[in-house]
C-alpha cells in the first residue's frame, strides 16, 4: 500500500529499542492516520488479530478503516487522522508517563497545521519526553510543499520551537539508527526530521502524491514481480476485483457530487466577473484538499485567484 509503509524503518528500529528494555511507551502513535496500514501490521505482529484479516484492509464494514479507530480494530490503541490533533494528545501521554519516552510519527504536511505549533511549545515548556519523528517526503495530497510553499523549512521551524533537532536520511538505515539512538538517549523533547521520497523504490509511485493512497494494482504487481515476491501474492492481486458498494445513496445520486460541484459553481460565479473585478475582490484558498472540495476546477480555470495554503484549518 505504498506510502503508508514508508515509516516502517523507524517503526522497526523503535520496536527493537522497546524489545531491549528501553523506557518507551509501547505505542507508535501516528498523526498521519492515513498511514494506518502500519498500525494494522503492528496489531498482527502483536498477536491482536490474524494476518488474514489484513486482506480486508479498507473493505466496507471490515473494521479496518482508512484511519485508526480505537475500540474498533483489535490492537489499535489510538484514533487519528485529523492532522495536527495527535501531538497535543501525546503531550498528555508523556505527562502521564514521566519515566518513559513517547513516540509520535509525524509528516511534513501536518507540521503546517497550526495545532502542531501549540503542542510543540507546550512540549518544550514542560520539557516533555516526546520524540517526534517526521517523515519529510515533500509530498502532500495537492502536491509538493517545496514547490507550492517555498520558504517553509521544516527543520528550522521545529528547531525554532526549541526542540532538539536532528535531520537524517530515512533510507540510510545506519544513519537512521544512529540518529534515533541519540534522540532516545536522553529525556528532552526532540524532533527527528527523516528525509526520504514518498514510496521509495517503487517505480511509478516514488515521489508521487498518488502513493499517499493505496497503490494501483498494476504498480504493486510490477513491483512485486521485480522483487521476486511469492507467486501467490501476485496472483491474488491480479485476480482482485473491485466490489460494488453495498450502500444506496439518496440525495445527489445521479445529479453530481456536492463537494465537486462546489468548485464548478464557484467557477460559474467567477466567469461572470471581469478579470479586474476577480483580481480586486476574490481569492480562493486551497488547504491541501482541492480534489475533495472541487477547488482544482478553480485552479485550472482561474489560476489568477487561486492560492495554495498548505495544510491549514484556521487560516
Ligand atoms: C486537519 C486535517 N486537514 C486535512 C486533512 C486531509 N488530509 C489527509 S492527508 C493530508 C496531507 C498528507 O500530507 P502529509 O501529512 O505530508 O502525508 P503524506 O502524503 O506524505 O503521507 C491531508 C491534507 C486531514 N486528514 N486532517
Amino acid at each position: 500500500t505504498g506510502g503508508a509503509y514508508d515509516t516502517v524503518p523507524e517503526v522497526m528500529i523503535i520496536r527493537g529499542f522497546i524489545a531491549n528494555g528501553a523506557p518507551i511507551v509501547p505505542v507508535v502513535y501516528d498523526e498521519a492516520g492515513h498511514r494506518v496500514a502500519t498500525q494494522y501490521l503492528l496489531a498482527v505482529l502483536e498477536g491482536a488479530m490474524p494476518a488474514e484479516r489484513l486482506l480486508h484492509y479498507r473493505e466496507f464494514d471490515s473494521g479496518l478503516p482508512g484511519h485508526p479507530e480505537k475500540h474498533l480494530t483489535p490492537g489499535v490503541q489510538f484514533s487519528s487522522g485529523r492532522l495536527g490533533h495527535l501531538w497535543a494528545f501525546c503531550n498528555g501521554v508523556a505527562m502521564a508517563n514521566p519515566d518513559k519516552a513517547v513516540v509520535l510519527l509525524g509528516s511534513d504536511g501536518s507540521q503546517m497545521e497550526g495545532d502542531n505549533a501549540e503542542a510543540a511549545r507546550l512540549a518544550v515548556a514542560h520539557q516533555l519526553n516526546i520524540k517526534v519523528l517526521v517523515d519529510d517526503n515533500n509530498v502532500t495530497i495537492a502536491g509538493h510543499p517545496q514547490q507550492y510553499m517555498p520558504g517553509y523549512d521544516l527543520s528550522r521551524t521545529l528547531a525554532g520551537y526549541g526542540l532538539t533537532l536532528a535531520t537524517t536520511l530515512g533510507e540510510d538505515l545506519d544513519a537512521l539508527y544512529t540518529d534515533l539512538a541519540r534522540a532516545f538517549s536522553d529525556t528532552r523533547p526532540q524532533a527527528v526530521v527523516i528525509k526520504r521520497p514518498m514510496a521509495p523504490g517503487i517505480p511509478g509511485a516514488e515521489g508521487s502524491p498518488s502513493a499517499h493512497e493505496v497503490l494501483k494494482p498494476e504498480i504493486a504487481i510490477a513491483y512485486l514481480e521485480a522483487q521476486g515476491a511469492p507467486e501467490e501474492a501476485i496472483a491474488l492481486l491480479k485476480a482482485a476485483q473491485p466490489e460494488k458498494c453495498p450502500l444506496t445513496y439518496r440525495g445527489s445520486t445521479g445529479v453530481g457530487k456536492n463537494r465537486d460541484d462546489f468548485g464548478k459553481i464557484l467557477n460559474g460565479i467567477l466567469d461572470q466577473m471581469s478579470p479586474a473585478q476577480r483580481i480586486a475582490s476574490v481569492r480562493v484558498f486551497d488547504n491541501d484538499l482541492e480534489g475533495s472540495c472541487g477547488l482544482h476546477h478553480v485552479r485550472k480555470q482561474h489560476p489568477e485567484v487561486f492560492v495554495r495554503g498548505g495544510i491549514m484549518e484556521r487560516g
